[in-house]
């Protein structure tokens, strides 16, 4: 009985341990990071993650690099006269103390551009963050495919998916 309950015990822990997928640096903690399964022949994938500073002092993500893509702009998104505009946020992502900030579908997030393999979703990324103050993070980016767990806030949006990750 005391054996089984320690395997439960043991599943439990290991299941907890994947689904948090986190990286620490620091007084940074950055949690899931995914890039969107893009579509047959696309070039570009939107990446996602949230950072979290527990420190007093603001960071900064300053660039993204990965093993799929020759480039990885940092981007922000809005919507202008009801048309989706993004473009790149030379600056990277102020990221303030005590602050979580979320890159996600339709908001902040990393623009993989000119992709050097195909991506699947049963094979992880690796990447690198690099922080003004923590310097650089290694991170692995989960691949989800299109519309994963991400409601979409704008239906009439849906449309320019591929196009606008
Ligand atoms: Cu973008």
């Amino acid at each position: 009985m005391r054996f089984i309950a320690a395997m439960a015990l043991a599943a439990v822990f290991g299941f907890g341990a994947a689904a948090a997928h986190e990286f620490k640096a620091g007084t940074l903690t950055i949690d899931h990071p995914w890039v969107r399964l893009p579509p047959p022949g696309a070039d570009t994938a939107g990446g996602y993650l949230t950072i979290s500073n527990s420190g007093a002092e603001a960071d900064r993500l300053l660039s993204v690099s990965s093993d799929i893509a020759g480039v990885a702009q940092i981007h922000d998104m809005s919507i202008e006269n009801g048309v989706m505009k993004m473009g790149e946020l030379a600056d990277g992502i102020e990221i303030p103390a005590g602050a979580t900030v979320e890159l996600k579908p339709k908001s902040l997030h990393i623009m993989f551009m000119d992709l050097t393999r195909p991506i699947r979703v049963d094979t992880p990324i690796r990447g690198e963050l690099r922080f003004e103050e923590a310097g650089s993070v290694a991170v692995e980016f989960t691949v989800e495919p299109m519309g994963a767990s991400e409601p979409e806030p704008m239906e009439d949006h849906d449309m320019s998916e591929g196009a606008m990750p």
